[in-house]
């Protein structure tokens, strides 16, 4: 797209005497306060300042400067940009002159390797960081600082303010996730791209992916390949299944890469494996291939520990996806093995994880695994209530980081209230408040700030069928865990957070986002 010089003065000339909408300096949700802050992201920044003098607005001729290396942060800020403003935004790599926002790459220490800051003036936006990851978390930022019509999806005739201030801000722990079990329910692969957009603007950067269990299989694995196209053909209640291709799934991963999310892949054993186990008899210790089942029954499954047929299965497995999967870790389950004598357990877990890391790839889990002893690297990822486990907090003082998935706080297809027509409520009622309320850095003895990998809010789909009900349950709770994960403890407070949520609904109804609007948030 090129405008002559001559349209452009104009342009902006006209803009300019057209003045910027006068907004006062107040705290968020106070009478008077603007309608939109530096100081009113999810999740809060590290440090914000707001100044309404130095609101910038978008116009047709606004820029996108894009230093060397910024080109897909660049690219990606522009699709998010045009569909409602209609404005070309080209992306160019100098400013020369005109209103621009200005990706930049530097060496800042403050803000490591997901931290940026951004400047919003009269003239111009400039979004600094250290990697792209920082800059495409910086243009999350950016975009609450629009008007939430900035979602929609077609054209809408407004003015385009960015709120005016200045933002440094980085994470507090390095993994910020949320996990999707396509395994009870299968969702196909355009729906875990809308999750991933969904969960990318709270700058989460981790997608979990529950691949198997025991009502369905859900990736190809060429050397055994009835695996999902038998295996894959149940899920709960005798819905549809499915699979991913590898080629979709690569797909997925790629698509994941180009939010900065890294996709883990999950494959639980070797509890929770009666998939594979209906679809290969030799997958049995009797030779004989147990019915596939549909119901939502735990912890009956094993695979059999003492067959070697087992740990080539295993490893032919682990082989395959490593090979699918860019992202350092491969996510071995270990969760309730509640046929597996315990003994067996520590033998299976010994032999599995030297197979991960044969393969490249670091070994994570959830928390039972800290009971093998595994290597210093792996991550047991903590889904129980809090308070003692010393497995849990012995391998913490061994050195390993763990994940905090507290199913009483972090679990989102637990229910919000006895009403809620979709979810769980074993491990508790979960309303946005109590979602919000709990530090990693206290929740398990013996596991303080330095040991905690970060968080996960994983979504189990035992109830959850459509993304509709996908978005239901996460929001508005994920951006209440992504917000536990990113920002500093002392920017911790329910009244102030409420206030910050409410303001993201119309950014959701934008999007398209069917949440549940908790009586406890003045949705207004
Ligand atoms: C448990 C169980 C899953 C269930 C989920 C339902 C873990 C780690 N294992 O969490 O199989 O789907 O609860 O809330």
């Amino acid at each position: 797209m090129r405008l002559s010089r001559a349209v452009l003065t104009a342009a902006v000339v006209s803009l300019t005497a057209a003045g910027l909408p006068a907004s006062a300096s107040a705290a968020p949700g106070a009478p008077g306060a603007p309608e939109r802050s530096v100081t009113d992201i999810v999740p809060a920044p590290v440090s914000a300042k707001a100044d309404p003098r130095a609101d910038f607005r978008l116009t047709p001729v606004t820029v996108i400067a894009a230093d060397r290396g910024t080109g897909q942060v660049a690219d990606y800020l522009r699709g998010l940009l045009r569909p409602a403003t209609g404005y070309p935004l080209p992306v160019v790599p100098h400013a020369a002159g005109l209103p621009s926002i200005s990706l930049k790459l530097g060496h800042d220490p403050r803000i490591g390797t997901e931290g940026y800051e951004l400047k919003v003036a009269r003239d111009g936006v400039t979004l600094k960081a250290n990697t792209a990851d920082g800059l495409f978390e910086g243009v999350q930022s950016l975009r609450q600082l629009l008007p939430s019509a900035i979602d929609a999806r077609r054209v809408q005739h407004r003015t385009w303010t960015v709120a005016g201030g200045t933002i440094l801000d980085y994470p507090r722990f390095a993994e910020r996730g949320a996990m999707l079990d396509v395994a009870r329910h299968f969702f196909e692969p355009d729906q875990v791209k809308l999750y991933i957009d969904q969960i990318a603007q709270y700058k989460v950067n981790t997608l979990h992916l529950h691949l198997a269990d025991d009502q369905g299989w859900r990736i190809e694995i060429k050397s055994w390949p009835k695996l999902a196209t038998v295996g894959g053909k149940t899920a709960v209640d005798g819905d549809p299944g499915g699979y991913y291709t590898q080629a979709q799934y690569r797909d997925i991963v790629a698509y994941a890469a180009s939010r900065h999310i890294t996709v883990i892949p999950e494959i639980d054993m070797p509890g929770h494996t009666n998939a594979a186990q209906s679809t290969y008899a030799e997958l049995n210790c009797d030779g004989k291939a147990v019915p596939p089942r549909t119901d939502t029954e735990v912890g009956y499954s094993s695979l059999c520990i003492s067959s070697p047929i087992t740990y080539r299965f295993v490893e032919d497995v682990v082989r395959e996806l490593a090979a699918l999967t860019p992202g350092p870790y491969l996510h071995i389950g270990g969760d309730e093995a509640h046929s597996t004598p315990p003994a067996d357990y520590l033998t299976f877990e010994r032999k599995v994880q030297p197979i991960v890391a044969k393969y490249g790839k670091k070994v994570t889990g959830w928390h039972e695994i800290a009971k093998s002893v595994p290597p210093v690297s792996a991550v047991p990822q903590y889904w129980d209530f809090g308070g003692d486990n010393p497995d849990v907090a012995a391998a913490a003082a061994r050195g390993n980081k763990i994940l905090m998935s507290p199913a009483n706080y972090a679990y989102l297809d637990m229910k919000y209230n006895p009403q809620t027509p979709l979810g769980q409520d074993w491990a508790a009622l979960i309303e946005v408040r109590d979602g919000y309320g709990w530090d990693p850095a206290t929740l398990v003895n013996g596991v303080g700030e330095s040991r905690i990998a970060g968080v996960e809010a994983p979504l189990w789909t035992e109830t959850i069928r459509t993304s509709n009900d996908i978005e239901y349950m996460a929001f508005p709770r994920l951006p209440g865990i992504a917000e536990i994960g990113w920002s500093p403890r002392s920017t911790h407070n329910w009244d102030a957070y409420r206030l910050r949520l409410a303001k993201q609904a119309p950014r959701w109804v934008a999007q398209g986002i069917d949440f549940y609007r908790s009586p406890q948030v003045d949705w207004k």
